[in-house]
């Protein structure tokens, strides 16, 4: 893996960077399989359960998949190394702690989109107080284009503000929207393995799969800053577990 400074350069000036090859073929494999067997598990849950939709999971459309490398500790060795630490030391600084974590997973289907929105602004809407801009790793676990639904960014230069947004529940979308203008913003078809690592003030939005076979993403975000809840007596907002300090990996 290879950060230069004009990717480095790309996160301060518009938000994000892409980094190529970011995981090679045993950290893909690894990924995938786990994140297959947490597919199976929830559908065998579901069937057990009789239910189609379990909180935001839809049996055989969508599953959100979070706190995972809690409980692998072959995830939690991928994430605690040098190459997360460096992206987090070229994009937030020395410190970091884990944020949140989990698969994100589309088969086919129209409902799977996402509407413009910042990160912050779901942390925001989840109760979070105001805080500084946090780092949201995204991996391609599959090759990602418009027809299975990868993101799309809006590059600060071109959004309306680099700070934390307005965002507005859209009843009929399902969704926080951050952004109602006309530019389509960037769309990244990557191949799997890569990481697209963003600010959580960068304004995103991901499209629906049309294909049949499953678009699986890996999301993993950090945080300079332990944030708390807006309501003070909820305490710590953050899944909080250290990452790095004075640049080094906690662990
Ligand atoms: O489609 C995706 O994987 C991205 C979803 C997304 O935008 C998010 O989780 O913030």
């Amino acid at each position: 893996m290879k950060i230069d400074e004009s990717q480095s350069g790309n996160f301060s000036k518009e938000g994000y960077m892409i980094i190529p090859d970011f995981l090679d073929q045993k950290e893909l494999s690894l990924l995938r399989k786990i994140c297959d067997v947490k597919i199976s598990d929830i559908e065998a849950e579901m069937t057990k359960n009789q239910i189609k939709e379990d909180r935001i999971n839809v049996y055989g459309k969508k599953y959100f998949i979070p706190n995972v490398w809690k409980k692998h500790a072959s995830l939690e060795a991928m994430v605690f190394t040098k190459k997360f630490a460096d992206v987090c030391k070229m994009t937030i600084g020395d410190t970091a702690f884990i944020h949140n974590e989990q698969f994100v997973v589309k088969m086919r289907d129209k409902d799977t989109s996402f509407a413009w929105h910042q990160d912050s602004g779901y942390s925001i809407q989840g109760g979070a107080s105001p805080h500084k801009p946090y780092l949201t790793c995204w991996i391609a676990l599959d090759d990602m284009s418009y027809s299975n639904g990868t993101i799309s960014v809006l590059p600060f230069s071109r959004s309306p503000s680099r700070d934390l947004m307005t965002h507005v529940w859209d009843d009929k979308l399902n969704a926080m929207v951050g952004y109602n203008g006309k530019d389509p913003g960037d769309l990244v078809e990557v191949p799997a393995g890569t990481l697209v690592a963003f600010s959580s003030f960068l304004l995103h939005k991901s499209g629906s799969n049309q294909t049949d076979n499953p678009r699986r993403s890996y999301f993993i975000a950090f945080t300079p800053e332990l944030f708390p809840h807006s309501d003070k007596s909820k305490g710590i907002y953050s899944s909080g577990e250290p990452f790095i300090g004075s640049g080094e990996i906690v662990r």
